[in-house]
């Protein structure tokens, strides 16, 4: 079994390590380094590392033994200085969302099937349970939903008849301060005999009440249950004429006694859209659903947010949610798992996306950081080797969002491979660049949604064009994107004014978000002179050939099998996927604008 960064892990852990503290020494052991630990409680997951005269003296909490161990592991084989001081994680709940379902399948998962579940049972091999567990420890994340949001039967009995296995599950992961959240059904009270799921109704609330205290015997450390609700036809309480903080308090104040959370999903949006009704605008849902409840929300709610208004399309504007609200705990929603960018085939390093977000909401606003899941069964764990990068960059992100994304990615470079210095920089600089060159051929100027409906990979520009789930681009043949204005939809009036100034205006906009925010006639005169159907080709032509580029430049690199043979098979289907959205998307705006490429380069008719 391969494991990436910090290859002193790739030996098994042993079982009978009961406590981080027992991990913390173990690693150490296995690093040959002079570590001793000291637990203080009072520091919880924090941990400050100081020399002594032969090696390191580690002071942490219960859990921050075990992150101490590991940032001084990850130090010494970079070579660096230990963190000074004591360190403690930003965001309390640092967590990694698995969209795993009990049949083995994984919603959005390209790194094979579930690690856990398999024949609508729990199925796993406990020692690589114990690698997982070990690998989150590592870099800092300590919760697990392990199933999907989408919570499809026999799913529901995670909280019911599956509890011995999820006490068992939980046991393994415990030693490395992982702890599980279950996605619950909102409706289960109604599988369970009940004829209403209202969570006003007094029987709906003593049914969780007493299902919380079953759940909890089971699994005392138990983070809580993550929520999905009145989306995408999950059940919710507005069937009974019943807002979302109705809906999270009743289910909040069942885990209240036991210390748990309730996650609940601001992905909330009209999925039966009808196309022509231009006034109905997809990205305005969640503000103008969750904006009113500001403030209603028990204190062990948190509102996941995703971390654009849409559905981590390859470039959104941040959520305006995520700046408005006040007065509710909230976590931010990113996605490692490369649904819309790239499917774990393409290259896609996340870190450049998590800065920006976190520049434009603040790290301070958010309790909590939470990832969908990337990880699969495949023998390296993510299907692309690189792929890894955006798990270990997500938890140390998540710890410190202060993180600079260059950073990250040279850090996993350097634990993961030992290449020559000049082919590392190569490496890193293609993982730096690879967002930016992925957005370049599929995404350009804000435009999103151009995918193949469902696969969402690859270029369809009309596959979602007249559809019910709200995404559009609007092209015909005067022009393209839609009006977000206040003349338009008036989604940018969601933001405070400053934003909201810069988006309403074509000259400020940032280019990146134009067609996002505004609906233009193919001959906008761009701010570099060029016309805005001219840009249209030169992004796609430019993505391509940075595609070869990065081809080219990933054939000089002496990277270990199997990883390179991976890589490289990756990378000629990336290359493929690269020239068909340049192809597509170019002969789509061509057939509509009836405007040559100025440098007369094949577009096909
Ligand atoms: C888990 C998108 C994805 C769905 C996902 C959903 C969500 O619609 O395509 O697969 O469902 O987001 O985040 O709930």
């Amino acid at each position: 079994m391969r494991y990436a960064w910090l290859r002193e892990l790739a030996v098994p852990v042993p079982e009978t390590l009961k406590s981080p503290l027992e991990v913390a020494a173990f690693e150490a052991r296995q690093a040959a380094e002079r570590l001793r630990f000291a637990v203080d409680e009072k520091m919880g997951e924090g941990y400050a590392a100081e020399k002594t005269g032969d090696g390191y003296l580690v002071t942490g909490g219960t859990t921050g033994v075990l992150y101490g161990a590991y940032a001084l592991l990850r130090a010494l084989r970079l070579g660096e200085e230990p963190p000074r001081g004591a360190q403690f994680p930003r965001c309390s709940l640092r967590m990694l969302n698995c969209w795993d379902n009990m049949d083995g399948t994984i919603e959005r998962g390209y790194a094979g099937r579930s690690l856990w579940l398999e024949g609508d049972a729990f199925a796993y091999d406990p020692g690589r349970v114990r690698q997982l567990g070990r690998m989150l420890a590592s870099v800092g994340i300590n919760v697990l939903c392990l199933n999907n949001v989408n919570v499809h039967a026999p799913a529901q009995q995670l909280i019911g008849d599956f509890l011995p296995d999820l006490a068992a599950f939980a046991g393994i992961l415990r030693p490395f301060g992982v702890r599980l959240m279950v996605s619950v059904d909102f409706s289960m009270p109604m599988q369970c005999g009940l004829n209403t799921a209202d969570p006003l109704d007094s029987r709906v609330q003593a049914w969780w009440r007493e299902r919380a205290g079953i759940v909890y015997a089971a699994v005392p450390d138990l983070a809580g249950f993550l929520v999905k609700a009145d989306s995408e036809h999950r059940p919710g309480p507005n069937a009974y004429g019943r807002d979302h903080a109705q809906g999270a308090n009743m289910l909040a104040r069942t885990l209240k006694p036991f210390g748990g959370v309730l996650v609940w999903r601001a992905f909330v949006y009209n999925c039966l859209q009808d196309w022509r009704d231009r006034a109905v605008d997809r990205p305005c849902a969640a503000y103008d659903t969750y904006m009113p409840l500001d403030g209603k929300f028990d204190d062990n709610v948190i509102l996941q947010v995703k971390n654009g208004p849409y559905d981590f399309q390859v470039r959104e504007p941040v959520s305006p949610l995520l700046l408005g609200l006040k007065n509710t705990a909230m976590a931010v929603e990113f996605q490692l798992a490369q649904e819309y960018t790239g499917h774990q085939i393409d290259l896609y390093a996340m870190p450049p996306l998590w800065r920006e977000v976190i520049d434009a909401v603040g790290a301070d606003s958010l309790r909590a950081m939470a990832a969908v899941g990337n990880l699969g069964r495949d023998e390296n764990w993510t299907g692309h080797p690189f792929a890894a990068l955006n798990l270990f960059a997500f938890g140390l992100f998540a710890w410190d969002p202060g993180s600079d994304p260059g950073a990250l990615i040279d850090q996993w470079t350097r634990l993961t491979y030992d290449l020559p210095e000049d082919q590392r920089k190569t490496l890193a600089g293609l993982l730096l660049d690879s967002r930016a060159v992925y957005e370049k051929y599929t995404a350009p100027l804000g435009l999103c949604w151009m995918v193949q409906p469902g696969l969402h990979y690859g270029p369809n520009p009309y596959g979602y064009e007249f559809d019910a789930w709200g995404t559009y681009n609007r092209a015909d043949r005067n022009g393209v994107g839609i009006d977000r204005t206040a003349a338009g939809t008036g989604y940018a009036c969601q933001y405070p004014e400053s934003l909201a100034r810069l988006y309403s205006d074509p000259a400020a906009c940032p280019e990146n978000l134009l067609l996002f925010f505004h609906r233009l006639p193919y001959g906008h005169v761009m701010p570099d002179g060029r016309t805005l159907i001219q840009r249209i080709y030169d992004d796609h032509f430019d993505g391509c050939e940075q595609a070869y580029a990065m081809a080219r430049a990933l054939q000089t690199l002496d990277l270990p099998e199997p990883d390179r043979s991976e890589a490289l098979a990756r990378m000629e289907k990336q290359v493929k996927n690269a020239e068909n959205w340049r192809d597509v998307i170019n002969t789509f705006f061509y057939r509509f604008s009836g405007v040559e490429d100025s440098r007369e380069r094949k577009i096909y008719e």
